[in-house]
Parts: structure tokens; C-alpha cells; sequence
């Protein structure tokens, strides 16, 4: 389970095809641990009518655990994206990371001690044997999804859905940010090169097609055209560069990456809408939607290394 929960969470981070095989590992991790639910319930229940004092904390674990399932596969379906006010996307991360604090509770209260004779021939193909039926289970999941046509068939190597290309990508924010309302002839962005207006940004005449990919569950593949953003650092040294948003949000890059960046000011030709974080937003091809700054306002050389930031913005 813990091993689901760590390639879940290199699964969240991913954007290169390059890595794909971490999401289909958690995929069979996640069926391991479907496999071995009939079994572990029937401990639990026993379990369960012994200990009075720490029962509601077994079973709000395996509330969660089920919940964690249930949304994983309803995800793979790709049948259903939001109940109620929540993406299932969140709905899996958040019962996943209730589930995980809650089997270290669980532990803390009843360790159970790992003993050399439980390091067998014995258990190690009964482990084995168990990642081999979540395995097949897989396969014939993958088969059935394609077989009944599921929109969960043509999905991502992220597990995401496509948006219609007739659709703009639906305005996303990470946590709490809100959507800014910027006036184009105003607003410049500061640069080590110095202040640019939107029009310079505009005219710039790159042009890059990418796949905006959210961990929210959902994909759209565009064109964006602007400037890419090594042309406006100049020849400036360091180490990395950090985008800012006027929100406050920022992201940090290699150096190195900045001529595979894009200060994108158009979308399939148009105007960006406030939403899509106009009047200039980051374009990061093969890096999740997280890394796509909208509403930027500040660019940024230092010499920390690139991985100086939260793993996941935290704004
Ligand atoms: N300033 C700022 N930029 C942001 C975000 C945010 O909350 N604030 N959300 C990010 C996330 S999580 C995604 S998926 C994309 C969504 O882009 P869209 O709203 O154009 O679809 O923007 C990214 N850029
Ligand atoms: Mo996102």
C-alpha cells in the first residue's frame, strides 16, 4: 500500500511518456491491494468485535481505503469526473492520503513486528503470485475498457480525459488562487532584460504546440504563440528561472530548459481569456498544467539549483 501511495504520488508529478510505466505500476499496486481486501476484511471483522477503543479508527481506515479504490477505477473508466463538488481526481488523492495517515496510526496502535521466518520462499511467491493476478487483472481491465468503448480507453499515459478540441481548457486554479482581471496596455512583466509590454511579448512570432496536462484529471493539446522565454533573458548566468504570477504563485526552472518555454500571450491563434491566465501565462510542454504559470508578472535568474522549491506549489 505504501508503495501505491509512492508511485501515485511520481504518477501526480509526471509529464513525460517517458515515465508512464510508474502509473501503470500504480495501477496494478492499487488492484494488489483490491485483491487482498476479502482477506485482510475478514481479520479486520474479527478484529473489530475485539477492540473497542481503536475500531473507529479501523473502520474509518477502511472507509477510506475504499473510497481510494473505488475512485481509482472509476478514474481508469473515465465514466464519471466529478461527484459533487470534487474531481475524482481529488476525490482518490484525498481518501489516498487519508488512507496513509491513518495506516500510521493504525500501526502505531498495534505494531506488527516483521520476523526473518516471515521473510520465506513461501511468502516471497505468494507476493509474487499476488502482483501477477493484480497484473492480469490489469490487462483484462485495459481489454474490457476498449472492448466496451469507455471513455476511459483513450485516456493519457496521466490518466487523463481529452477536452473537445472546440473547447478552451477549463480555467484551473491550484489551491485558492482567483482568477485575475489584467488590463493588456498596462501591464508589463519585469525581466532581467528589463520591463516588457504585452505587445512585445506578442510579437515575438514562436509558435509551440503542447499538451496542457492537469493533475485534476483532464488534457487539452493547443497551440500557444508568444515569446520563448530564453529570448528575454538575454545572456544573463545562473543556475535557474522563476516565473511569478501577480497572484504570488511561482514555479522555478533549469536554466538551461528556458528556449523550451514559452511566454504565450495566444491560444490557437486568439487572444488569451483571464481564466487562461491572461495577458501572459507559461507555456511548460511535458511538465503537468502546475508548472503553467498564468498571469505572470516577473521572471527571475539566481544561482539556487532548480529543485529549490515545494514540490508542488503551495499558493
Ligand atoms: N497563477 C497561477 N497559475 C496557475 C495556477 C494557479 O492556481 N495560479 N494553476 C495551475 C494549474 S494547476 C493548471 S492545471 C493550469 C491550468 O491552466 P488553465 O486554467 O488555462 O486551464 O494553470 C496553472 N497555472
Ligand atoms: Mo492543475
Amino acid at each position: 500500500m505504501i508503495l501505491a501511495v509512492l508511485s501515485g504520488f511520481v504518477a501526480f508529478s509526471l509529464g513525460t511518456a517517458s515515465g508512464s510505466w510508474v502509473v501503470t505500476a500504480h495501477g496494478i499496486l492499487g488492484l494488489a491491494v483490491l485483491v487482498l481486501t476479502p482477506w485482510k476484511s475478514s481479520i479486520a471483522r474479527r478484529g473489530f468485535s475485539r477492540h473497542g477503543s481503536t475500531r473507529w479508527l479501523s473502520a474509518a481506515l477502511a472507509v477510506s481505503v475504499v473510497i481510494t479504490l473505488v475512485s481509482g477505477i472509476t478514474l481508469i473508466t473515465g465514466f464519471l469526473d466529478r461527484f459533487g463538488p470534487f474531481t475524482m481526481m481529488q476525490i482518490h488523492v484525498g481518501a489516498g492520503l487519508t488512507a496513509l495517515t491513518l495506516t500510521a496510526v493504525h500501526y502505531l496502535q498495534r505494531p506488527v513486528t516483521v520476523r526473518a521466518t516471515d521473510l520465506t520462499r513461501r511468502n516471497a511467491i505468494r507476493a509474487a503470485s499476488l502482483l501477477g493476478v493484480a497484473g492480469l487483472a490489469y490487462v483484462g481491465g485495459e481489454w474490457a475498457l476498449e472492448l466496451a468503448g469507455a471513455p476511459g480507453a483513450n485516456r493519457r499515459f496521466t490518466g487523463s480525459h481529452q477536452i473537445e478540441d472546440d473547447e478552451l481548457p477549463p480555467a484551473t486554479q491550484w489551491l485558492n488562487d482567483t482568477v485575475q482581471i489584467i488590463d493588456p496596455d498596462t501591464h508589463v512583466v519585469a525581466s532581467p532584460t528589463g520591463e516588457l509590454s504585452i505587445d512585445v511579448i506578442d510579437q515575438g512570432g514562436d509558435t509551440v504546440r503542447a499538451t496542457l496536462d492537469c493533475t485534476g484529471g483532464w488534457y487539452a493539446t493547443r497551440e500557444w504563440s508568444g515569446t520563448r522565454l530564453d529570448r528575454v533573458l538575454g545572456n544573463v548566468s545562473g543556475e535557474s528561472v522563476v516565473v511569478r504570477s501577480v497572484t504570488g504563485y511561482w514555479r522555478r526552472f533549469p536554466l538551461q530548459q528556458a528556449s523550451e518555454l514559452l511566454l504565450a500571450t495566444r491560444l490557437e491563434g486568439e487572444f488569451l481569456r483571464s481564466g487562461n491566465g491572461a495577458p501572459v501565462r507559461l507555456v511548460a510542454p511535458d511538465r503537468r498544467g502546475f508548472w503553467w504559470v498564468k498571469w505572470v508578472d516577473m521572471i527571475e535568474v539566481d544561482n539556487r539549483p532548480p529543485w529549490w522549491q515545494p514540490p508542488l506549489p503551495m499558493a
